[in-house]
This record gives C-alpha cells, sequence and structure tokens, in this order.
C-alpha cells in the first residue's frame, strides 16, 4: 500500500487518520504506541527526530506535524473537494489549521488530561473548567 499512516488512533495521529477516512484512502495503519516507547525506537526516530506520531510514508515521501500532514494529504487528494483551489480559501483553510494547533490544542488537552487521562487522584477539575472556558481572545 502506498500511504502509511503511523501513530495510534488515541494520539494525534488520530487526526491523520480521520483525514484519511474523510478522503477515501486506501493506506496501512502502523500502530506505532506512544506509552510503550515504540515512539523513540531507532527506527521510529529515523522516521521522526522529535520521537512523535503522527508520522506518514506515502510513497516513499515522510512527513511529520499532523496538521501538516492532513493539509498535504487534503491538497494531494481532495484539492477542488476538502482543500479548497482558489488563493484567499486557501489562506482561510491554513489560518483556522494554525488557530486550532496554536490557540486552542493546548486548552483542549488540558481539559482532557484533567478530565480523563490522569489517574482520578491528579486531576484537577477546576483546570479543567478553566480550559475548556478559557476563550482563544486574550
Ligand atoms: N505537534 C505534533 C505533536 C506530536 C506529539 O506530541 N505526539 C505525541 C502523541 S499525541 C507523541 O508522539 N508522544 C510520544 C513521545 O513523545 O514519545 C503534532 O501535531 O504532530
Amino acid at each position: 500500500m502506498a500511504l502509511k499512516i503511523y501513530g495510534v488512533a488515541r494520539s494525534r495521529a488520530f487526526r491523520v487518520l480521520w483525514m484519511a477516512k474523510e478522503l477515501g484512502l486506501d493506506y496501512e495503519h502502523v500502530k506505532v504506541d506512544f506509552a510503550t516507547g515504540e515512539t523513540r525506537a531507532p527506527a521510529h526516530l529515523a522516521l521522526n527526530p522529535n520521537g512523535h506520531v503522527p508520522v506518514i510514508d506515502d510513497d516513499g515521501f515522510v512527513l511529520w506535524e499532523s496538521m501538516a500532514i492532513n493539509l498535504y494529504l487534503a491538497k494531494k487528494y481532495g484539492a477542488g473537494g476538502l482543500y479548497p483551489t482558489r488563493l484567499g480559501d486557501e489562506a482561510r483553510a491554513w489560518q483556522w489549521s494554525f488557530w486550532g494547533m496554536t490557540e486552542v490544542e493546548r486548552s483542549v488537552l488540558t481539559a482532557l488530561m484533567h478530565r480523563a487521562v490522569h489517574p482520578a487522584d491528579k486531576r484537577d477539575a477546576a483546570a479543567a473548567d478553566a480550559a475548556q472556558h478559557k476563550p482563544a481572545r486574550r
């Protein structure tokens, strides 16, 4: 199969798996798990020196960073459909993509960690609420 997606679904690899589904792509899902240390194994570091997932290998073209991957996949496989063709529309797609990554992601992850991921005795409901209701505008 030409496209490989590395990373488990309970990671940011979910974004890329979702994009691949939206585009109707055939892909191989390589379940590299951040929780087992696999992301720090030499074979994975050769793909992404940051030791993170997701990573894709699209017929020999290796790319990491979830949003860069999604914009690449959308443009390559969804131009004129999921991916806009007019310059201004493309810029809006970048705008909202960067906004999500730089303005929203941290708060969402903080709320997630304190609601579901941290052990119950390490969760802070007030921190979760504050993160959830933090406006993007500061
Ligand atoms: N900015 C990166 C973040 C990637 C990232 O932090 N991935 C986590 C899983 S959600 C990871 O691979 N952690 C494993 C590790 O740090 O060893 C992206 O969006 O792709």
